[in-house]
């Protein structure tokens, strides 16, 4: 069986791709809708996305309710000729003039219908099972939901074979086990680091956030630094590098006032250098970064020498959980060129795919260190912890 998946802006769009690259005999197995965000994150498009495959193993249906054609695809693409009732308007008059033709015609239809509905699940399930193969049906509905928060499918399937060796047959029949030991299992694959701590006497500890433009930096430095100080009590000193004079300034500013914070805005890696020996009274220094855009790679270059003068104690790549998995693995890409140790995921409450968090995790191998919740400083920060994301995941639901 040859499976492919087709993305388009709409139905009718994508309907004519699998026409003109699988041919009429392509039998559609799972459409779905989703969004992705263009323009770094500031438009929202949809994209229909259609799973077809052709030369189905018929062999596992064992009987076919209909003949062996593509029903689903030539009744969205070019209606077949069924009763009259599916072309009203030819033969609306002859209908309307007889309730009974009415009746029997509409009730053909439906009947129509509810077998093209038990054929797209019995296809859709096939489709699973190909997908995650050998699993049990009481699994495949938790397979299912991993994916539709967009866990990556070979992650998906591993977590589920696992789960599957791992149950006796007689847990496996109770749903609050296999949940329990699901949400176990995806625990153990997200790395997180724990809370920023200071370890060493002398000095302070000094943590920069690097990302791309937007992702909430600086929100969420603000937050970390009002906890720090406010609920820990700690002294904490504030650094910007603003090398392009883009006036990011005034946001920290007014926060470092609040919070009664030093705040000092650098321009070279030299002045980044003595920046950060000139609070050496403090207990953290926090650097922010300003930047403008994400894909420039001189800039990116310009980030590393001021990374490399700092010699932070801990560098975090700041990614926003709202953007396409591709958006976040090629900023991934990028910024792990400057110095990566930790990652933070921002922007938790508009994202339903947390799933994302657990595969740039894995694939960067780095630990989650924070997330963040919500525009509110200093509230919307919590420090990543696994067990929360498992339940996310297997919720869908967001924050
Ligand atoms: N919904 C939501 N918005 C956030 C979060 N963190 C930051 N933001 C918003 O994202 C926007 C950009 O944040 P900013 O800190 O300026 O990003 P920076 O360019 O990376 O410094 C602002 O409107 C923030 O209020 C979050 O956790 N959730
Ligand atoms: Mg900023």
């Amino acid at each position: 069986m040859q499976l492919r998946t087709f993305s388009a802006g709409t139905m009718a769009e994508a309907l004519v791709q699998v026409k003109s690259e699988m041919g009429g005999d392509a039998v559609i197995l799972h459409t779905r809708t989703y969004h992705r965000r263009r323009w770094l994150g500031l438009r929202r498009v949809a994209i229909v996305e259609i799973t077809a495959g052709n030369g189905l193993n018929r062999s596992r249906r064992p009987a076919p309710p209909r003949p062996p054609q593509n029903p689903i695809l030539s009744a969205l693409a070019a209606p077949r000729q069924l009763p009259a009732v599916t072309n009203p308007q030819q033969n609306s008059r002859q209908i309307l003039e007889t309730p009974a033709a009415n009746t029997a015609a509409v009730l053909n239809l439906t009947q129509e219908m509810s077998t093209l509905k038990s054929m797209v699940q019995d296809l859709v399930k096939q489709s699973r099972q190909s997908q995650a193969p050998n699993l049990p049906e009481d699994l495949l509905e938790h397979y299912t939901q991993l994916i539709q928060s967009q866990v990556a499918t070979e992650l998906a399937s591993e977590i589920l074979t696992n789960l599957r060796n791992t149950l006796r047959p007689d847990q496996m029949r109770n749903a609050a086990i296999v949940t329990e030991k699901l949400s176990e299992q995806l625990e153990k694959m997200l790395p997180v680091s724990g809370p920023i701590v200071r370890k060493k006497l002398h000095g302070p500890h000094v943590v920069a956030l690097i990302g791309p433009t937007g992702v909430g930096k600086t929100t969420t430095i603000a937050k970390l630094a009002a906890n720090l100080k406010l609920r820990e009590g700690k002294t904490v000193g504030l650094i910007t590098i603003d090398t392009y004079r883009i006036a990011a300034v005034d946001q920290l500013k007014k926060y470092a006032d609040i919070i009664g914070s030093p705040l000092r805005v650098v321009g070279s890696p030299e002045e980044l250098k003595e920046a950060i020996a000139g609070m050496s009274d403090c207990e953290f220094v926090l650097i922010d970064t300003a930047g403008r855009s994400p894909t420039d790679t001189l800039k990116l270059q310009e980030l590393k020498t001021f990374i490399q003068a700092a010699e932070p104690d801990e560098v975090h790549l700041v990614l926003s959980s709202v953007v396409s998995q591709e958006n976040i693995e090629s900023a991934a890409l990028r910024f792990g060129n400057v110095r990566v140790d930790k990652i933070l995921f921002t922007k938790l409450d508009e994202s339903v795919h947390v799933g994302v968090v657990l595969n740039v995790a894995r694939k960067l191998g780095k630990a989650l260190s924070y997330v963040t919740t919500g525009q509110d400083v200093p509230d919307d920060i919590e420090e990543g912890k696994a067990r929360r994301l498992a339940q996310l995941i297997l919720s869908g639901a967001s924050v």
